[in-house]
């Protein structure tokens, strides 16, 4: 039997400066639907919060609204970043206290909220940085987010296709690799995934490594990035020293149609990483990757990656940071069987990601 079950991810929640134009920005980027608000309005005294969906996929805005607040603290401290990674699980209270028997720090003890829509339990552990992980059963309830919020309509009308519909991962820039996947064996029972950046490949190009752990049922995964010595600065450095420590660096989404969802999220103002025509050219890529659903000339002009391994092919692309800061960005992420993260891209990518570092004088 599993220890540490989940469901999924819950949500994903970030600390912002100004929740309203963050919700309003991925409205319109991300052609999210607010569903769900909870401010001055309705109780909240501190703060204002947001909450968007796509599909499957729930973002929490969390913004102060007046000095001195526990959010604004946080935000005066990383910049916009998330603070939760939430996860759902079936039983809250064993899930905690499996937690902390194996050395995690509580944050929130269990406790149930309730309104006229039911009951949500939850409780939040410590993780990497200043990150939480709420634990979170909302099998007894039927509102819009959690007890205490009321239906929000959206923002700008959402698009007819939705860009995602689910959270395919969430990855965390450490000091420690090994240290937080150690954490995750214990306090979650997670197992690592074949996806490994070593030393080997770190010091040739990287300038990280990496480890991916997962539950039992590979729903949800959590990559561990560590800085490399590599030649020049590692680009998880550059996010420890803008960010003031570990934290989330990339959410990637789940889409079923990344051609159309990085057309629409371009011409929304949505700027991605630059994939050189020589990505494309190489001979050896097509030998690579071999069939797969759209013409490379389509993926070319849109700088989408493809990689394939035993499982199938992903097709999968990257933003540039979605704030002034170079921390948090997004990947999105197209599947046909492959459960990988893109390791035959990382070469490419890690290169485009210093041209970014360089620009910004940080190499
Ligand atoms: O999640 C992953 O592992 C891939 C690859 O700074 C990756 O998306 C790893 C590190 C990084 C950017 C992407
Ligand atoms: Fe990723």
């Amino acid at each position: 039997m599993d220890e540490f079950p989940v469901k999924g991810m819950d949500a994903v929640v970030f600390g912002v400066g100004n929740a309203y134009q963050a919700a309003h920005y991925y409205s319109t980027a991300f052609g999210m639907r607010r569903v769900a608000y909870r401010g001055p309005e309705n109780g909240s005294r501190e703060e204002a919060v947001h909450v968007l969906e796509s599909g499957g996929a729930r973002f929490v805005f969390r913004g102060p609204v007046k000095a001195g607040t526990e959010i604004g603290r946080h935000v005066a401290a990383h910049g916009d970043g998330v603070v939760d990674l939430a996860i759902e699980v079936p039983d809250v209270e064993a899930a905690y206290r499996h937690a902390l028997a194996n050395g995690a720090t509580g944050v929130e003890e269990p406790h149930v909220l309730e309104d006229e829509h039911g009951k949500v339990t939850i409780a939040a552990i410590a993780t990497y940085g200043e990150t939480r992980h709420s634990l979170v059963d909302r099998s007894l309830y039927s509102g819009p987010y959690l007890p205490g919020f009321e239906a929000a309509d959206p923002i700008v009308e959402p698009p007819a296709k939705r860009f995602f519909q689910a959270i395919d991962h969430c990855v965390g820039n450490v000091e420690r690799m090994d240290e937080w996947a150690d954490y995750y064996h214990r306090v979650m029972n997670f197992t690592d995934m074949a996806e490994f950046v070593g030393a080997d490949i770190a010091t040739e190009y990287s300038a990280l490594m990496s480890k991916v752990v997962a539950d039992g049922t590979r729903k949800v995964k959590f990559p561990l990035n560590e800085p490399a010595e590599g030649k020049r600065k590692s680009q998880i450095d550059e996010y420890l020293e803008f960010y003031g420590g570990p934290g989330v660096q990339h959410i990637a989404l789940a889409t079923n149609d990344i051609l159309r969802s990085v057309d629409q999220m371009r011409a929304a103002g949505v700027e991605f990483l630059q994939c050189p025509d020589s990505y494309y050219e190489d001979p050896e890529l097509r030998e690579r990757i071999g069939e797969v659903r759209v013409p490379i000339e389509e993926l070319q002009k849109r700088r989408i990656q493809v990689d394939r391994d035993e499982d199938g092919y992903l097709l999968q692309i990257f933003t540039k940071p979605v704030q002034d800061r170079p921390t948090v960005f997004f990947e999105l992420i197209e599947r046909h069987g492959s459960l990988g993260f893109g390791k035959g891209n990382f070469k490419a990518l890690f290169e485009a990601i210093e041209r970014e570092q360089e620009r910004r004088g940080n190499l």
